[in-house]
Parts: structure tokens; C-alpha cells; sequence
């Protein structure tokens, strides 16, 4: 079961709550990864990919079989993903509007799993000021960034509370599964 094993993935490797470079302030979004690689963010860092874990030191635990054979099914990518971003969020957190840049490889797609409670997303195109279309992700929803999409600025609007019983604290898990370096 995908859930059980985001549960064990979170219990070997905390959910830490990142910080924005340079400004220090705190992701509303607690974070953590499993792969060989993981996104980090603090004040003093930045954004990066590292193979610890920036508050245990200990390197990620493995991307779960389930996720890497999702990957394989539905990427159309020739190698395993590298890092897989687990994403919490509690009834108030949100995600700005970003673009992913900091992976190297562009020809791989994002792929997103959503669990729990509703959320607001909006996707709009490469450029910040370029319109944006919203859509709600629910509880299952599978959703493959790849091609010109792949950098278009994207982020959670807000989450609906109390729309899905999955998760027994309330909120949304997303998991994002990446490429990160070039074949
Ligand atoms: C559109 N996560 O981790 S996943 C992220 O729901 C992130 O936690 C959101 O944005 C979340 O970086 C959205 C869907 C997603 C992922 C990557 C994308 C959408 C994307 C890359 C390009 C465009
Ligand atoms: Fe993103």
C-alpha cells in the first residue's frame, strides 16, 4: 500500500521544515525525500539536492517499488528517478508559484501522486506573469509534468480540510518523483 510506505519513508527520514534562501523564512510546507538524491532548501544553502538529510545527516531511505514502478509505467523516461520530494501540508499551508529549475535533467517529466485532502493547484507557463489555470488535485490523482510543461511556474492555492478521510491527521501528501542528473 502506497500510504504504508510514505509512512515508513517518513519515519526513517523526519519531516523537516525547509527554509527560503537568504531570507530564512519558513516553508508553510513540511518536507522530506527518499532516493538517492533529495531537495533541500535552508537560509544559508539555498535550494539544492543532497544525498542527507539536512537534520539527521543520514542519507535518504530508497524510493519505494510501488513509486519507482508508477515511474517506469508512466514516464516514458529510460532511467529509475532519482529523488523522490514528499510534501506535507496541514489545512493552512500553500506552495507559491515556482518554476523546478533545479534539476538538470529538463528531457525527464515530473511525476506527482496526491493523497489526502482537495487542493488547489494552479499551472500557468514559463514565464511568472503568463496566465494560469487552476484545478483541483483530489486524493489518487496522478499528474505528469513533462515537455513544455515540465517548466512552467506552478503551486497550491490552498487545501480543502476534510475532503478526504485518507489520512487520519487531516491534510495532503504529495510526492513528486524526479530525475535530477543528466544519463
Ligand atoms: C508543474 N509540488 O514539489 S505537484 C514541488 O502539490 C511542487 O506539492 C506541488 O510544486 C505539490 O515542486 C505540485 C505537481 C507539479 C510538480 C512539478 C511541476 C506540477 C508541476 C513542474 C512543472 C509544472
Ligand atoms: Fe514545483
Amino acid at each position: 500500500m502506497l500510504l504504508g510506505a510514505v509512512r515508513c519513508v517518513i519515519a526513517t527520514a523526519p519531516l523537516y521544515r525547509p527554509t527560503m534562501p537568504r531570507t530564512g523564512k519558513p516553508f508553510s510546507v513540511t518536507m522530506t525525500n527518499c532516493g538517492g538524491l533529495g531537495w533541500v532548501s535552508d537560509k544559508d544553502g539555498g535550494y539544492r539536492y543532497q544525498a542527507t538529510h539536512p537534520v539527521t545527516g543520514r542519507p535518504w531511505p530508497p524510493i519505494p517499488p510501488v513509486l519507482l514502478a508508477l515511474w517506469d509505467a508512466l514516464s516514458g523516461y529510460p532511467a529509475p528517478p532519482e529523488a523522490c520530494l514528499v510534501n506535507v501540508y496541514g489545512a493552512d499551508a500553500k506552495l507559491g508559484s515556482h518554476a523546478d529549475t533545479d534539476e538538470l535533467e529538463f528531457a525527464a517529466p515530473v511525476l506527482s501522486v496526491s493523497l489526502g485532502d482537495v487542493a488547489t493547484f494552479h499551472v500557468g507557463g514559463t514565464r511568472r506573469s503568463d496566465p494560469k489555470v487552476r484545478m483541483r488535485l483530489h486524493s489518487g490523482d496522478v499528474v505528469i509534468l513533462g515537455g513544455a510543461s515540465r517548466r512552467a511556474y506552478h503551486g497550491i492555492d490552498r487545501i480543502h480540510p476534510g475532503t478526504s478521510d485518507l489520512l487520519a491527521e487531516g491534510g495532503r501528501i504529495n510526492l513528486t518523483l524526479r530525475r535530477v542528473m543528466l544519463r
